[in-house]
This record gives C-alpha cells, sequence and structure tokens, in this order.
C-alpha cells in the first residue's frame, strides 16, 4: 500500500496513485492564474527546486480558477505528464499551491524535485482558522509578523489575530490618541524593549496578509489588561487592584508591582482596569474604535474582556454590553474572549472566543453557549490543546505551564472541536485559533521554537475532516505526516524545536532555544 504523503493539515481526500511521479525540471512549465504561478515560483525558489518557467498554455502545471465548489477549495491531479490545480477561488487556488509545496519531494542523488502521483479533493470544515500573535508582552516588529504570515498561511490559516495592547504596552499608533503610543510603548516584559506598528506599519501587516488570504483581526484588549493605557490618560484607569495572586506571580516572576501611570514589566494579569463610570472612557473607546475600524478591511474587531478581576462583576457586563454595541454601529463585528458571556445585552451576533480547557471548568462552558444564543457564533482556542505558548516538555527553555503543564504534540493533536462545549457543533463553531502569548517570547526563533510542530495541529483541527470521519485523520498518521514536513519547514528557514515527534510524541528539547 502507498501511504499518504507528509501533508498538513490533512485534505479532505487523498488518493495516491501506484504510477510514476512528476518531476521537476529546469523547463518545467507553469500557466493559469498569475498570482498562484508567484506562489509557487516562491516555493520552488525558497526550496531550491528548479522550475516555473511562465506558459501561456499547454503547460505542464496548470493552475486555474474554476469557480466551482465550496469556498477555499480545489482539486489536484498529479501525475508523471503533469499537475492540474483547480480551485472555487483565488484562496482555494493559494492553498493547493501550498499542498504542491508540501508534495514537492528532493532527489539528493539526481539534484531533482518532484511530486508524487495523487488526486486531492480538499475543502475547508471551518471558515476560519486563526494563530495569534501577542506583540504586547514582547513587542514583534513588521517583518516577524510577515514571517509568521507566511507561515500560518502555508498551513492554511486565514486569520491573523493580532494582540495590540496590554498592561506591558499599547503597540498601534493612532492619530487621534498619539499619546498611548508615545508614553506606552517603550517597553516589554522583563525590562525588554518595546515598539508599536506606525498606521503605516499596520496597513503593510494587513496589505501582506491580504495577499496570502489571511485577515487581519485586531484586538484591544479591554476593561481588564489596561495598565498601559494608565500611562498615556491616567484619568481613564483604575489604580491596579493588588490581589494575593498578583503578588505570588510577582515574587515568582519579579518584575515588580504595577504603579498607576508607570511602566509594568512583570507577568501578572487581572489587575488593572478602565474607569467603568466615566463618560471619558467611552469617549476614548469611540476613538480608538472609530480609527481601529478605518484601517481594518475585515469584519471583526477583538476588544478583549478576558481577566478583568480588578472590574467589578456588574460594572464588566454593562461595559461589554455598551463596548460590543460600540462595535457594530461602527458596522464591524465584534469579538470577545468568553467571559464576556456573563454580560447579559451584548450587542447581537458577537463571536465568542473560548480559552478553557478541552473539558470546560468553571462555568465556561456556560458564558460560551450565551454567545450562540445572542446569535454569535464561537472561536475555540483551548488552552491546553492549541495555545502555543505553553511549553512543550516540562524542561523546555521558554513557554508556561498553567494550561495542565506541559502540552506535547499528542495533546495538542488529539481533540475534537465539536466535543469541547456541549450544545457547540460545526454549526455554532466559526473557527478555531492557536494563540502565541509572548511573556517568555522574544524573537521569531523563540515564535517558531514554540509553534512547531503544534501549531499544524491546530491547522488540522481547523481545516481537516471531524476525527473519526478519515482513516488519516489520527496522531499516529498526523505524527508521521508531521515528521515527514520537518524537513520542507528546516529548509524554509523555520527553527522547528528539538522535539523529536516520531514514537514517543514528546522528547527531550536537546536542540531548544536560549
Ligand atoms: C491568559 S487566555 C491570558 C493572557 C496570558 C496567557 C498566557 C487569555 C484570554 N488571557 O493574558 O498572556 O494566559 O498563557
Amino acid at each position: 500500500m502507498v501511504s499518504t504523503p507528509p501533508l498538513a493539515p490533512l485534505p479532505a481526500s487523498v488518493e495516491v496513485a501506484e504510477g510514476p511521479a512528476f518531476t521537476f525540471t529546469a523547463h518545467t512549465r507553469v500557466s493559469g492564474d498569475a498570482d498562484a504561478a508567484a506562489a509557487l515560483r516562491g516555493i520552488l525558489r525558497a526550496l531550491g527546486a528548479p522550475g516555473g518557467v511562465e506558459a501561456d498554455s499547454s503547460a505542464e502545471v496548470a493552475l486555474t480558477i474554476g469557480g466551482e465548489g465550496a469556498a477555499e477549495s480545489y482539486r489536484l491531479e498529479a501525475d508523471a505528464n503533469g499537475i492540474r490545480l483547480v480551485a472555487a477561488d483565488a484562496a482555494g487556488l493559494f492553498y493547493g499551491v501550498q499542498t504542491l509545496g508540501q508534495l514537492l519531494t528532493p532527489d539528493a542523488a539526481a539534484g531533482t524535485w518532484s511530486v508524487p502521483a495523487v488526486r486531492i479533493a480538499d475543502a475547508p470544515r471551518f471558515a476560519y482558522r486563526g494563530v495569534m500573535l501577542d506583540v504586547a508582552r514582547h513587542f514583534h516588529p513588521v517583518e516577524t509578523v510577515e514571517a509568521y504570515i507566511d507561515r500560518a498561511a502555508a498551513l492554511k490559516f486565514n486569520h491573523l489575530h493580532l494582540h495590540l495592547s496590554d498592561d506591558q504596552g499599547w503597540r498601534l499608533q493612532l492619530a487621534s490618541r498619539s499619546l498611548l503610543t508615545e508614553r506606552s510603548s517603550a517597553t516589554s516584559v522583563g525590562g525588554d524593549p518595546g515598539g508599536f506598528f506606525t498606521r503605516e506599519d499596520y496597513h503593510r501587516i494587513v496589505s501582506y496578509a491580504a495577499a496570502r488570504h489571511m485577515t487581519v483581526v485586531p484586538e484591544i484588549d479591554l476593561p481588564g489588561h489596561t495598565h498601559a493605557v494608565s500611562l498615556a490618560y491616567p484619568e481613564l484607569a483604575e489604580d491596579p487592584v493588588l490581589s494575593d495572586h498578583i503578588r505570588d506571580i510577582t515574587r515568582t516572576y519579579g518584575g515588580g508591582l504595577p504603579v498607576h501611570g508607570q511602566s509594568y514589566q512583570g507577568m501578572a494579569v487581572g489587575f488593572s482596569s478602565l474607569r467603568i463610570d466615566s463618560d471619558e472612557t467611552y469617549a476614548f473607546v469611540g476613538d480608538v474604535l472609530d480609527e481601529l475600524a478605518e484601517i481594518t478591511p475585515g469584519p471583526y474587531l477583538h476588544i478583549g474582556g478576558d481577566e478583568a478581576l480588578g472590574t467589578p462583576a456588574d460594572d464588566f457586563a454593562r461595559f461589554m454590553s455598551r463596548v460590543t454595541e460600540m462595535v457594530a454601529e461602527r458596522g464591524k463585528t465584534p469579538v470577545a474572549w468568553h467571559e464576556a458571556g456573563a454580560a447579559t445585552g451584548l450587542a447581537p451576533g458577537t463571536i465568542g472566543q473560548y480559552w478553557g480547557f478541552v473539558t470546560p471548568t468553571g462555568g465556561m462552558d456556560e458564558k460560551t453557549r450565551r454567545f450562540v444564543a445572542g446569535g454569535g457564533q464561537v472561536i475555540l482556542s483551548p488552552a491546553d490543546a492549541v495555545y502555543l505558548d505553553m511549553k512543550p516538555t516540562p524542561d523546555f527553555p521558554i513557554g508556561l505551564t498553567w494550561a495542565r503543564g506541559a502540552t506535547s504534540v499528542q495533546r495538542a493533536y488529539e481533540w475534537e472541536p465539536a466535543e469541547v462545549v456541549a450544545g457547540i457543533g460545526d454549526a455554532e463553531i466559526l473557527g478555531v485559533e492557536a494563540p502565541l502569548w509572548t511573556e517568555t517570547v522574544r524573537d521569531l526563533d523563540d515564535i517558531d521554537a514554540l509553534a512547531f510542530p503544534r501549531i499544524a495541529a491546530a491547522a488540522e483541527a481547523g481545516w481537516s475532516p471531524r476525527t473519526g470521519t478519515h482513516p488519516d485523520r489520527t496522531w499516529a498518521s498526523f505524527r508521521d505526516r508531521v515528521d515527514g514536513l520537518t524537513g520542507l519547514w528546516t529548509g524554509l528557514g523555520i527553527r522547528v524545536s528539538g522535539i523529536r515527534v516520531t514514537g514517543i510524541g514528546v522528547a527531550s528539547a536537546e536542540e531548544g532555544p536560549r
């Protein structure tokens, strides 16, 4: 039997033929859609593979939009004579090209690259497949964000959620509130350098993402996670609430206790709050949302709502209801972390993002169901499976462990979206998102080391058929496929962590980051 080629996320259907492969030579001609051809040439170049000569027709590799089939779907057929890729739309064609990239196999002895004879029919399970990057705890410049977009788009993710503000910094320049970045962006966790995106930087990121079929979802976290606001607008922020938990975290991780109006470089959460009863607060939020809506072409604005432990429950509910309405008034769909489900009166259609465990605790499932009752859908980010900032092994040099200890690649893989929150099945699930919080993450190498290969497990949860409905939608198959992809990723300059996937699922991080 011919085994499934190393593809992730797993396509809906892959038939491997017994016939000979298609071999790329320096003369291999590509015809069809110009953007897709450019994307394929980019992959060939990055791998050092030959071929990609422009051709009008009668090319060996034909990339076309057929206009039929589900959104983002494609069909790919390869045999010794050529490769035909037909997609429903431009995104589907882009994803077919990514699949083609994963199928390219080097023959070192012959110095050639080939694609095995296959027939693939593929379409996503969920419309929303996201990655989140926290640029607030550690600032990450445009180049790093672009590199992460490349990695995510190659795995068929179509949304980039940017966590743009938190206690440690405000990372987006706004014309109407320029003090935010002037006064609140200089530092990161641990006293590391800060930074911010200018409006032009943000525009660059949005365009770079769009060219790779990714939509940017900006998040301004409210009403907690707002200590940085107190440096620019002290009158809008309450004094930090110093609970025992905050004191504990400070003792363990350092960084000092938060002080109103001074930069915070620690890792504690849940001590800050905007002043909920002040008109000035809503004037501020209105300005921020006006500008965010203006510079963001995508449909979603994320307003946070997590861990507002410094905000009384009634105030929190009132604030979230009012601010989701403010987002809706600006023509955008609000997204909020699941805690916002505690509020009655959220704007209809508000999307909830669940970050509890694969088995919900403490009523998080109940709060999540409220979004559906209000006409919205749910994005699933179960922390003990898809939080890429969790250590993959207990001794990994960076990463956190609060989500049930280290998250092995196997645990990142073995969960089923439709079985997380009772009553929330495929129809209620907008999609899956893998967040990467950056308290311990300083640069692209750190990002790669934590993200790879677990990001591929999240991609599979969002894209591939439901577990139990496809013989290859198993940990054993995923482990083999990801093993087969490690060479490709390394060849593209991605620092795949020291975790060896084969055999045991987790192993030591011999080659972990510093
Ligand atoms: C929880 S999950 C947070 C973040 C932290 C993260 C670290 C969520 C919505 N909030 O503030 O950065 O844990 O893993």
